[in-house]
Parts: C-alpha cells; sequence; structure tokens
C-alpha cells in the first residue's frame, strides 16, 4: 500500500505506522480546512481508557438483580466463556419472554465505515433471530424528523439535500438564521468525508448576503465573518418569527399569491396572527415579552425582509427543544409568507449550522452497509423514549398520531453508541437501566454506558480493520485501511455478532458465508453498480484500495429545494393530504385531540426564561455540542483535556449573572437543579443573552449520588419528548441555578478503568 488512510466522523486521514504501531497522522490532501480533531488517534488508539478484554460484571454472576449496575467491579472472562453466557442469556430471554423483551436499539454514531457500522450490524443480528425492540428517528433531528412530512410531505428537508450553498452566494440578500452558523459542528459529519467546508461557505455567503444570527450566543457564527447578531432568549424563537409574520400581514407586505397557490390553510394562521382566534395579536410588543427582543427591532427586522430574496434558516438544536415542531413550522411559515420557496437562495433550510457538508451541491455519494433485514416484531421506539420504556413496561404513549404500549424489556444489547452520554436526566436512566435483567454492551472504551453494563465485549476500532466510508453530502468515497491489529483481545463487532449467531443456529444468516473483508469487497461492488448506472466510471477494487480514494464529479446543477413544486404544483404536488405546504392542519389538531390548534403556534416550552420555575432555577442552560470532541467520544484524549480547565469543562456565563452569584472568570461552578448537579469552571461572556449559559455535552459521567463529579450536562436536562407528536430530544430546555463552589472539585474516577478482577477467585488484575 502506497500510503496508509483512514476516517472517522470528523475527516479522512493518512497515517503513518511503524512496526504496527501507529505513530503519527496527517491531513487528507483534498481537505482544504482539516480539524486537529484527527490528532486524537495515535494516543487514543492504545489509550489505558481501551476495553482490553471480555469481562462480566462481579455482581451479576452472582445474581444480583442489577441494583449495583454502574457500581460494581468485573470478572474478566476467556472470550469463549464469555460469549456462551451472552448468547445463552439471549436465548433464554428470548424463550421465556419473547423478542420484544429484547432491546437493541443501540441509538449512537459509533464508527465511520459502513461496513462495520454496529449499529447497522445488531440490527442486523436481532433481526436474523426474529426481531427485538428498535428505536427510531434519532436524537439530532428526531422532532423534525417526524413532524416535517405533515407540513411539506418530505423529511428531505432536514436530513439530506438542502439548498445549495452557490443558490445563496449568487442570490441571497438576506440568510435569517435561527441558531447560527457555528464553526464547531462541521467539524463533523456522520459517515465521515474529505472536505471541511466551512470556511468555503462563509468566505462565499459572507460577501453578498446579509448574515443575521438570532440566537442567544454570538459565538454561534464565527467572528471572522461579517453578520448582525440578535440576541434572543432560547426557546423562543416561534414567538419572534409569528410576530414577523404579524408585520408582514398587517402590512399586506406577505406574498398572499404564493399562500393561495402553494399552501393550505394560511387562513387560520392568519387568524391567529391577528388575534381572531384567541383575542391577542401576535405583534412585536406581544413578542418582545417573550424573546426578549424590543418591538421596534422585530417591526424593523421585518420590513427589512420585504423585496428582498430571503432564506430562513434553522439549526437543528432549535428542535431539540419542548415543542421543538413549532419552530421549525414557523419557519417554515415565514418563508411561504415571503414567497420564496423554490427559488435559488430563498425560502427555508435547516441544518447549516449543524454538520459538514450542509449546502454542498447533491453529490448523493453511494455508500453500502450491510442489509438490516426485517424486524419480525415490527417495533420501535422513538430513540430518545428510551428511560420510558425500561421505567413504564405496559404503559402507553403516542407518537405521530398513533398510540402504542411499551413493551417489558429484560435485555438490553447496545454495540456503538453511548446512552450515559447521549440521554436526559442521567440519575432516570440509571434507574432505568437497572430494571432490565441483563445489559450487554459492546464498546472500545470504558465509557458511562460499558460501566452500566453486565457482559463488557471488547471491540475494535475502525483502524484495527478494512472498511469503507463516506457521506451522500461530500465527493469522496473513502477506503478504510486496517492500520494496527486489535488492541488487547478486541474483536470486530461482526466477528462478534457472527460468533452470538453461530451459537444460536443463525451464523449463515448473518454472515451470508462471507468474512468482513469479503463484504467490504461486495460493498464496493454494489457502489459500483450504482456509479456506472449513473454513467460514472468505477475503478477496480484494487485500483480503489491502492488510491485509497474516489472522487465523484462535480454536480451540473445546483440545487434548490421545492424548484420542482415551484414550477408545477399540480405535476409535482407534495405527499401531503392537501398537496401542498400544510399551514394549516386539521390532521395534526386531531393527531394530539387539539392540544396542538392545527397550525404554527407559541406554546409555552415549561422550563425557559419566562417560566415560574425560573425564580427558583433562574439559569437557561443550553448544552451544544463540544467543539473538541464528538459527543462522548475521545474525551480522554489531549485536545480534548486542553479544552477543560482542571480537569471540568468550560461553563459560558453572561458576566453580570456571573456578578450577582460572586462568580469570577476561572471560578469552579457547581449547576444544580432538582434532577441532579454537576461541575464547571466558569467563563465570562458577554456574547451571551442575560440568564443563558452554555456547557458542552460529552464529559464522562461520574455519578455520586444524584450529582456528577464530572461536568456532564445530561444530570440535569429534562427527560421528556418535544411533544406527542415527534417525541424528540428536548435536552435544550432545562432551567438551572449555578453557584461558586469553593470547596476542592472531588477527583474523577472516570479516568481509569474500572477494577477488573481475574476470573474464578476474583483476584484483583488492574
Ligand atoms: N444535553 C444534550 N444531550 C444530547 C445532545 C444535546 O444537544 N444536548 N445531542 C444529542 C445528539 S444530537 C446526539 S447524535 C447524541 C450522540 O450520542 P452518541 O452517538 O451515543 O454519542 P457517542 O459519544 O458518539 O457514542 C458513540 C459510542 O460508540 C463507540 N464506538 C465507536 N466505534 C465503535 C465500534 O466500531 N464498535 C462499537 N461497539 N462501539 C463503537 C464510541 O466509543 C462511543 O462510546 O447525543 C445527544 N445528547
Ligand atoms: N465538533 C462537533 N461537531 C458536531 C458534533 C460534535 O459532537 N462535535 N455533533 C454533531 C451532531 S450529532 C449534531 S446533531 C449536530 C448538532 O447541530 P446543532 O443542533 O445545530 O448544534 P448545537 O451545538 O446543539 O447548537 C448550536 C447553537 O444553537 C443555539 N441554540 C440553542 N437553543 C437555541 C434556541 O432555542 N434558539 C436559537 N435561536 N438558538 C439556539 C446555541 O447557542 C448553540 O450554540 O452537530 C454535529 N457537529
Ligand atoms: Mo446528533
Amino acid at each position: 500500500m502506497a500510503v496508509l488512510r483512514s476516517l472517522s466522523h470528523w475527516g479522512a486521514f493518512r497515517a503513518e505506522v511503524v512496526d504496527g504501531e501507529l505513530v503519527s497522522v496527517s491531513p487528507f490532501e483534498h481537505d482544504p480546512h482539516p480539524t486537529p480533531l484527527i490528532g486524537v488517534w495515535p494516543e487514543m488508539l492504545t489509550s489505558p481508557m481501551r476495553v482490553e478484554r471480555p469481562v462480566i460484571r462481579k455482581g451479576w454472576l452472582a445474581g444480583d438483580g442489577g441494583a449495583r449496575r454502574g457500581e460494581d467491579d468485573f470478572v474478566a472472562v476467556p472470550w469463549d466463556e464469555a460469549l456462551d453466557i451472552a448468547a445463552a442469556e439471549i436465548r433464554r430471554v428470548r424463550e421465556e419472554h419473547g423478542n420484544q423483551a429484547l432491546f437493541a436499539g443501540s441509538y449512537g454514531w459509533s464508527s465511520a465505515g459502513r461496513v462495520h457500522h454496529a449499529r447497522t450490524l445488531i440490527r442486523r443480528f436481532y433481526n436474523t433471530l426474529g426481531g427485538f425492540t428498535d428505536q427510531t428517528t434519532n436524537y439530532s433531528y428526531g422532532a423534525a424528523m417526524a413532524f416535517l412530512p405533515r407540513v411539506v410531505g418530505v423529511t428531505n428537508a432536514i436530513g439530506s439535500s438542502v439548498t445549495s450553498f452557490a443558490t445563496i452566494r449568487d442570490h441571497c440578500d438576506v440568510m435569517l438564521a435561527l441558531g447560527g452558523i457555528p464553526k464547531k459542528n462541521w467539524e463533523v459529519n456522520s459517515g465521515g468525508f474529505g472536505q471541511h467546508r466551512y470556511e468555503t461557505f462563509l468566505n462565499g455567503v459572507a460577501g453578498r448576503t446579509r448574515i443575521v444570527n438570532v440566537s442567544p450566543y454570538r459565538g454561534d457564527v464565527d467572528p471572522r465573518f461579517p453578520c448582525e447578531w440578535l440576541p434572543i432568549r432560547p426557546n423562543t424563537d416561534t414567538a419572534l418569527l409569528l410576530a414577523i409574520m404579524q408585520v408582514l400581514v398587517s402590512d399586506g407586505s406577505h406574498d398572499q399569491e404564493f399562500l393561495d397557490r402553494y399552501c393550505s390553510g394560511a387562513e387560520s394562521l392568519i387568524a391567529y396572527l391577528v388575534g381572531e382566534t384567541d383575542g391577542e395579536a401576535k405583534t412585536p410588543s406581544w413578542a418582545e415579552a417573550i424573546t426578549g427582543i424590543p418591538a421596534q427591532e422585530i417591526a424593523a427586522l421585518a420590513r427589512s425582509l420585504v423585496g428582498k430574496r430571503v432564506l430562513v434558516t434553522a439549526n437543528w438544536s432549535l428542535q431539540r427543544a419542548r415543542h421543538g415542531e413549532q419552530p421549525y413550522w414557523a419557519t417554515v411559515a415565514l418563508a411561504a409568507m415571503l414567497g420564496q420557496i423554490g427559488l435559488p437562495g430563498g425560502g427555508f433550510a435547516f441544518g447549516y449550522g449543524s454538520s459538514n457538508g450542509m449546502g454542498n451541491p447533491r453529490y448523493a455519494t453511494p455508500l453500502y452497509g450491510l442489509p438490516t433485514g426485517e424486524n419480525g416484531t415490527g417495533f420501535a421506539i422513538p430513540c430518545a423514549r428510551v428511560s420510558d420504556l425500561l421505567l413504564n413496561a405496559g404503559q402507553s404513549f403516542r407518537f405521530d398520531g398513533k398510540d402504542y404500549t411499551y413493551p417489558k424489556i429484560e435485555l438490553v444489547h447496545w454495540a456503538g453508541g453511548n446512552p450515559f452520554h447521549h440521554h436526559q436526566d442521567l440519575n432516570r436512566l440509571r434507574e432505568a437501566f437497572r430494571q432490565p435483567q441483563t445489559v450487554i454492551v459492546n464498546e472500545c472504551y470504558w465509557t458511562a454506558t460499558a460501566r452500566h453494563a453486565d457482559i463488557v465485549l471488547p471491540a475494535t476500532t475502525s483502524l484495527e480493520r478494512n472498511d469503507i466510508g463516506g457521506a451522500s453530502r461530500d465527493p469522496f468515497i473513502l477506503a478504510m485501511h486496517k492500520l494496527v491489529p486489535p488492541v488487547g483481545q478486541s474483536r470486530d463487532d461482526y466477528e462478534i455478532f457472527a460468533a452470538l449467531a453461530a451459537r444460536l443456529g443463525a451464523e449463515e444468516a448473518f454472515t451470508e458465508g462471507r468474512s468482513a473483508d469479503e463484504w467490504v469487497r461486495f460493498a464496493w461492488a454494489q457502489i459500483s453498480s450504482n456509479l456506472s448506472s449513473r454513467g460514472i466510471e468505477p475503478p477496480s477494487f484494487e485500483e480503489f484500495w491502492e488510491t485509497g480514494y474516489f472522487e465523484m464529479p462535480e454536480p451540473r446543477e445546483n440545487y434548490v429545494m421545492f424548484a420542482d413544486f415551484r414550477d408545477d404544483p399540480v405535476a409535482n404536488r407534495l405527499p401531503t393530504p392537501s398537496g401542498r405546504i400544510e399551514l394549516g392542519s386539521t390532521r395534526i389538531r386531531e393527531m394530539t385531540d387539539g392540544a396542538q390548534p392545527g397550525h404554527p403556534v407559541w406554546l409555552d416550552p415549561e422550563e425557559w426564561l419566562g417560566a415560574d420555575l425560573a425564580r427558583t432555577y433562574p439559569i437557561h442552560l443550553l448544552t451544544p455540542q463540544p467543539e473538541r470532541r464528538l459527543h462522548g467520544q475521545m474525551d480522554w484524549s489531549a485536545h480534548s483535556r486542553e479544552g477543560k480547565v482542571r480537569e471540568r469543562e468550560v461553563m459560558r456565563i453572561h458576566p453580570e449573572d456571573a456578578a450577582m452569584r460572586g462568580i469570577n472568570d476561572g471560578d469552579a461552578v457547581r449547576l444544580f437543579n432538582e434532577r441532579g448537579s454537576c461541575f464547571a469552571i466558569a467563563s465570562l461572556d458577554d456574547g451571551l443573552t442575560r440568564g443563558v449559559a452554555l456547557l458542552p455535552t460529552g464529559a464522562t459521567y461520574d455519578p455520586d449520588g444524584t450529582g456528577d463529579r464530572n461536568s456532564n450536562p445530561n444530570v440535569l436536562t429534562r427527560d421528556i419528548g418535544t411533544s406527542e407528536l415527534g417525541q424528540g430530544c428536548a435536552a435544550q430546555s432545562c432551567l438551572v441555578e449555578v453557584e461558586k463552589f469553593a470547596g476542592e472539585l472531588p477527583p474523577l474516577r472516570v479516568n481509569r478503568p474500572p477494577v477488573q478482577h481475574e476470573g474464578g477467585d476474583f483476584k484483583l488484575v488492574k
């Protein structure tokens, strides 16, 4: 191999390997702005935090019922024994309680490589056994994923292709960016990619387009790019959007023709805006009381949009809040009132600030993961309802207009995700994790989730196996070369599931007679045939593997969302009941028994700065994605640690909010509410809306009673769905109090692996 290469969700890289050891990494030669995140690998590949061998929790072996999950020691066992025990347990639960009692939704990002994608493999495995309780939608934009199709009929408005950045560059006058366009989020994209394009995007747009960063945080647009900042209280964007629409409607400057031709139900929204429905017009002064933005500014902003090409955008975090469906619906509605949906550089789009490659041309780069097969139970919960599932067996819940019942779960199996990173209200999750009889986790590292398991199976990272990765929005298909042999006794997830399948009589169904490397070749064959069918000449596998990447040709056209629909709304009707954009919807009203009135509406998010609860917990805590890692991954790396102070995460707070509490820059603070508490180091920042604090996610949970010794904000967040419509994660609706912490910060226990004994006599080995 000329050059060894690999890839992670934060980008492609070249590797220097000497004597089976990864010595250094260097950026992919076609990445214009590589991230320092790739540098974590030489340290983290062989970190002491790797799970080195299969272990079983001591109390589980003694039949303790799970009460000590997360507190207990482990016992090392040989692979065969671990696999025998895990397989026997899966068989027993399936036979005694049925397939629904197996929960293996396994939400999480796992690896960039698509063949070895752990979440795909675990689903394939359980489906060969007849099925399991799965998870649907996602944490990123789960509410929108379920809800947007009700409004515009399709999901591509969020997940895949959005209006191309080149059309913004050439046509857009105003980009009203709710939640901004943060640089840090462009460091990553699921599946990995060849090119970081934040600079390309903003360099192109910032010249001609007026960018308005509507956000609680000025830093949500990189300060190198000119933009206006409109500070807003969190979770109140819907009120702002409604007031802008109210001004347009009362001035008569909205596009009635567009509403008549392309939308349905606009009259019910307009009746609400002008106050016919509830006696209150949604004026700028009405919105000032909610958003904290002066009424004159709202009115001036509204009027400044008239006659301009306007793109209304929102990042994904806006809908990870209570009633997160509403700001998205209101975004669509404002764009409709402005009449530019389907025009280049106009209309609406989501996620430009949320992930690398948003706004790229539509490469539709083909990739291939193993088929997951049919789930025999046909049952999946919305992914963020995991604690409800484990705690509320037999109870019903509503999702997207249908009622379901939670089954009783007896076995949980996770491969490639970290619920003790991603889920809200970790004390409640802890209680939930104590319910099943058995918890199995495949992990590369000693995450908080691995620590809460009964059986921990050590998995290789993607650097220890051959694979192919990439993302549909990026032009590169990337070869991932096996750089080093498996670390410790770790095995590929593929091998682990094949071995479990063999013990359960399903080996052939799982492997189809192929080794993992044969699947990689098979994947290339599938990708090649996709390329060929599009008139693109693919190289042979050998050539691809040797070159290390394949670059897609640039698409000829720039994509504009809903351009076809605009051209001909009859021939290209949307798959909604009216065939149009639904600004009013009786179906949505009925789905909630009237709780949602059937048009975009301001609904109280319960935990926000206008709530009664804000008298007790006056700080709205936002928990954005971390700059120096991907979620909880690589939290132990030097790069992640360099962003911390005294091993704790930095929390941004407004200088006046800090002063009221006697907090100085660099002080240790304790954040708390009724759900829990954690620590952080204060950083004073006047680029925040008053009353808001920002603490990124991803510090490894280190429980101590209901508190976290570390800085994991999910001990504080509320575990509730966005609403019964989308049932998405609502982490961004969270009130806390912050106090100066004068004491000694408690030492962390999660910076080293848990205690592991030698099998048999429990002799201490670590
Ligand atoms: N408060 C708050 N919470 C949030 C959010 C928020 O904004 N605020 N955001 C949410 C969002 S959008 C998301 S996507 C989630 C992310 O949540 P997760 O995706 O669960 O977080 P990760 O830390 O990426 O977890 C992936 C795990 O997979 C493991 N892994 C990697 N490769 C492999 C492999 O090959 N095999 C196996 N077996 N394991 C592997 C990694 O070691 C890691 O522990 O967090 C959510 N949580
Ligand atoms: N470096 C890095 N990049 C990542 C990730 C990572 O872990 N690390 N994770 C990736 C994943 S899985 C996802 S889903 C995306 C998430 O992408 P997003 O959901 O867009 O990102 P966040 O960082 O949660 O939020 C961005 C900003 O939104 C603002 N915001 C929060 N609430 C509100 C609100 O109510 N109104 C307004 N107007 N603004 C608000 C906050 O100021 C915050 O800084 O990021 C991806 N990118
Ligand atoms: Mo996400």
